[in-house]
């Protein structure tokens, strides 16, 4: 056997040991090796497979069974892993005996891959062949944004954001219409293309390009395209990572993700898409460095992305901001490393729905869209991420084609209808931020309601304010009730685009009207809502009726008919941690909870449930106001800690949560928790929506293990009454004062049986309003 033989087989059996490596590497660079015996040609045989995988523990396994994963995907779904036929039967043989859904999605990658070798010779030897219709090398696409320049007339420019590892120039051109009548080119808002983070993904750079060419060479010919760069300068970095993408030209490389770091192990490259310095390293991003999202060593370690966040925080101006890979037709909006949706999600929804609209309408081929995290796969330090919660500047990550057919290796036929579907979503973004020239939104939402007597701060984000909103313009508009004038108070500056404001605290019973107003620096008025309505919040006043932490014993009680459960059962405690049991109670104050045995033992299944139920009552509370107040809401709220997706038999359970307003004669299914958060859920019930409130409430918790096997722990915390309403007053004739005039008028509503009268809230009017009117009365 040969010595590179020897190597390419070594290299090959690393490879596959660990977890979503790029391969590729060794076996290009020897195989370039003039005079060396013929090597094996890489990628003879391999085929891509689609598993879809339902735990994480199957993701995990299924990873150290493939040579290349093209999907970092973090969670659970289908995986599309590259496979050589050695390699092939052990996987399938898993799959099945897994029984996980899989499909051979392309079967033969070596095939693929001569195809586009054999296209691009063919297309270099054409003379004039159009310079979309092939992929090109690092070097043409630079030489390519020169001669772009060189055809602007003059205003285009290339430029050089800085170096890479490897000493390649990362290069870009930016370019916006010359000055005009009362739009100056120096102080336009600016938008920004860029892509080929990962080398291997080649219609990113094509994509990017294609921008650039279509609103240079057609400025004058389409109003469109005119009126964007009229109003925009346009920046294009079509390669961020120039050496990886240099190296998969070399044909053994050309699966290649990462830069080309020398990690120092042995394996080189660090996924510059989890490199990002905004909320580095968390989840979805690898901390072992030969895996192909390996983050690096810090936030910004690269000299790629530290080059781009220089580069991108000298624009002082942008306003939005796009990353283009391939492949999978997504188009994601931020974040990618939290499930929380960011404050500006109902924007992205609209804009989502815009350019994935716009990129249908071309060609008809559907991209899907959303959040990242959720859309795709959770994953930390990515690009979007930073531009939007770093310099809050709207922003995507658009996945290209295809869906997997032919994944990285897109044939160069696609290249211009991928690129002219995704121009028309770059269009529309341009449009809507150059048309809406300020976004207001309530990062914190609106409030429910309002305390009666209590002023409450709210937050406004501004958002698109740089050099478009007149300074000092944001205004709260606010009135009690909905008649008459606004009050108009000036928003404070808190940070960056957020704006506070006080809601007032006004007279229970009422409602606070509000809306919000900013001018533009061309002195227009936008308000928000957009529309003439006015938000509201009611006003209240807030009643406790029953609040326990759990840090003394109230009263429950464990065990009920029908308990059979032999261990788990539930105990007022300070939990210790399993793998399905909290370290620490629901609060923030003390340590106690009701938890089903809180003991870890030697395993998380030894003081779980087993064997039937257990159940937790509450003592006996009230749901009550205090007299003579109209109720306008009555909430329970209760922390909960539920686990069942462990062992064998996972998910078979259920904990059924139950209401009693008749001292437990009767329950109401309030909830059948399924839910496995691995944290502590806090929900909240209107109590009106199932029972209609008393003076002898109990909640109960039916904790359980019927099937087989799994694993069930559960934990209550924090259980909360709350009353909204209003204490009535005795001025029942409402002439400012309570005396007799007010109980004459109050028995001749009760004597016509006027709702009015109805001071209990039972429905009626009778015997019972006569006692309430009195307290009110005597409460003044
Ligand atoms: O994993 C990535 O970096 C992107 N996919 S790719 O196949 N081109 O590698 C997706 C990034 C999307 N963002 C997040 N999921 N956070
Ligand atoms: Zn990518």
């Amino acid at each position: 056997m040969s010595k590179s033989l020897i190597h390419w087989l070594a290299h090959r059996l690393v490879c596959g040991l660990a977890a979503c490596v790029g391969l590729a590497g060794g076996a290009g660079a020897m195989a370039q090796v003039a005079g060396e015996d013929p090597v094996p040609v890489p990628f003879a045989g391999d085929q891509v497979i689609r598993v879809t995988v339902q735990t994480q523990e199957q993701l995990r396994i299924v990873t150290t069974l493939a040579d290349n994963v093209w999907n970092c995907r973090s969670g659970v779904g289908p995986m599309d892993l590259q496979v050589s036929p050695q390699k092939l039967p052990a996987l399938i043989q898993w799959a099945d005996q897994q029984n996980l859904p899989h499909e051979v999605l392309i079967p033969d990658v070596k095939a693929l891959l001569d195809a586009e070798r054999e296209q691009i010779r063919i297309a270099n030897l054409q003379r004039n062949v159009d310079w979309f219709a092939t992929y090109h090398p690092i070097t043409e696409i630079n030489t390519r944004l020169d001669e772009l320049a060189a055809e602007s007339g003059g205003t285009a420019t290339v430029f050089t954001a800085g170096q890479s590892l490897e000493g390649r120039p990362i290069k870009g051109i930016r370019f916006s219409a010359p000055d005009l009548p009362g739009n100056p080119r120096a102080n336009r808002p600016q938008v920004m293309f860029e892509g080929a983070q990962h080398a291997r993904e080649w219609i990113s750079p094509c994509v990017n390009m294609w921008i650039a060419d279509r609103m240079i060479e057609t400025y004058a010919t389409d109003a469109r395209v005119r009126a964007v760069v009229d109003h925009f300068e346009v920046v294009v970095v079509p390669v961020i990572n120039v050496d990886g993408y240099a190296y998969t030209w070399i044909p053994a490389n050309r699966l290649w993700r990462k830069n080309r770091r020398n990690n120092g192990d042995g394996s080189f490259g660090v996924d510059l898409n989890r490199n990002w310095g905004y909320q580095w390293g968390g989840q979805g991003a690898s901390t072992a460095p030969n895996n192909d999202t390996y983050r690096g060593t810090a936030g910004f370690s690269e000299p790629e992305t530290q080059v781009m966040r220089d580069f991108i925080t000298s624009l002082p101006r942008l306003k939005a901001h796009i990353d283009f890979h391939s492949y999978s037709q997504l188009v994601l909006s931020p974040f990618g490393y939290t499930g929380s949706l960011c404050p500006d999600n109902a924007l992205f929804v609209m804009l989502n729905a815009n350019m994935t609209g716009g990129i249908f309408s071309i060609n008809g081929k559907l991209y899907n869209s959303g959040p990242s995290y959720t859309a795709i796969y959770p994953a930390s330090g990515v690009v979007p991420d930073w531009v939007y919660g770093d310099r809050g500047v709207l922003a995507w990550t658009i996945e290209l084609r295809d869906t997997g057919q032919t994944g990285f290796v897109l044939p160069a036929d696609q290249i211009v209808p991928t690129a002219m579907e995704n121009f028309e979503a770059v269009l529309r973004l341009c449009e809507y931020v150059r048309d809406n020239q300020l976004w207001m939104s309530l990062p914190d939402g609106s409030p429910e309601r309002l305390i009666a007597g209590t002023p409450r701060s709210i937050r406004l984000n501004v958002k698109n304010g740089e050099g478009m909103l007149l300074p000092g313009s944001v205004r709260l508009h606010t009135r009690e009730g909905s008649t008459g004038d606004f009050t108009s108070t000036a928003m404070a500056l808190e940070s960056g685009y957020t704006f506070i404001g006080m809601l007032p605290g006004a007279a229970c019973g009422i409602s606070v009207e509000y809306r919000f107003s900013a001018a533009t620096a061309h002195g227009e008025t936008i308000w928000f809502p957009s529309s003439q309505t006015a938000l509201n919040a009611p006003i209240s006043q807030r009643f406790v009726s029953f609040d326990d932490s759990m840090e003394t014993d109230l009263g429950w009680a464990v065990g009920a008919a029908g308990d059979i459960a032999t261990t788990g059962l539930w105990e007022r405690a300070d939990p210790q941690a399993t793998a399905a049991q909290p370290e620490n109670d629901a609060s923030p104050v003390g340590v106690l909870c009701w938890i089903t045995d809180g003991r870890s033992g030697s395993s998380s299944g030894q003081y779980d449930i087993d064997g039937g139920s257990t159940t937790l009552t509450s003592p006996l509370f009230s749901a009550l106001p205090p007299p003579a107040t109209r109720v306008s809401g009555t909430y329970l709220t209760y922390s909960r800690w539920y686990s069942n997706n462990t062992g064998t038999g996972a998910n078979s359970d259920s904990m059924p949560i139950s209401i009693s307003r008749d001292n437990g004669a009767t329950w109401v299914l309030l909830e059948d928790c399924t839910q496995n958060a691995a944290a502590w859920v806090r929900k909240q019930f209107r109590i009106q929506d199932f029972v209609s409130p008393s003076a002898s409430m109990r909640l109960r918790f039916v904790a359980r293990d019927l099937g087989t096997g799994s694993i069930v722990e559960a934990g209550v915390d924090d259980v909360l009454v709350e009353v909204f309403g209003c204490a009535r007053s005795g001025d029942f004739n409402q002439d400012g004062g309570v005396d007799g005039r007010d109980v004459e008028a109050f028995f001749l509503a009760w004597e016509a049986g006027e709702p009015d009268a109805d001071f209990d809230e039972n429905g009626g009017v009778d015997g019972g309003d006569i006692e309430e009117f009195f307290l009110a009365w005597e409460r003044g």
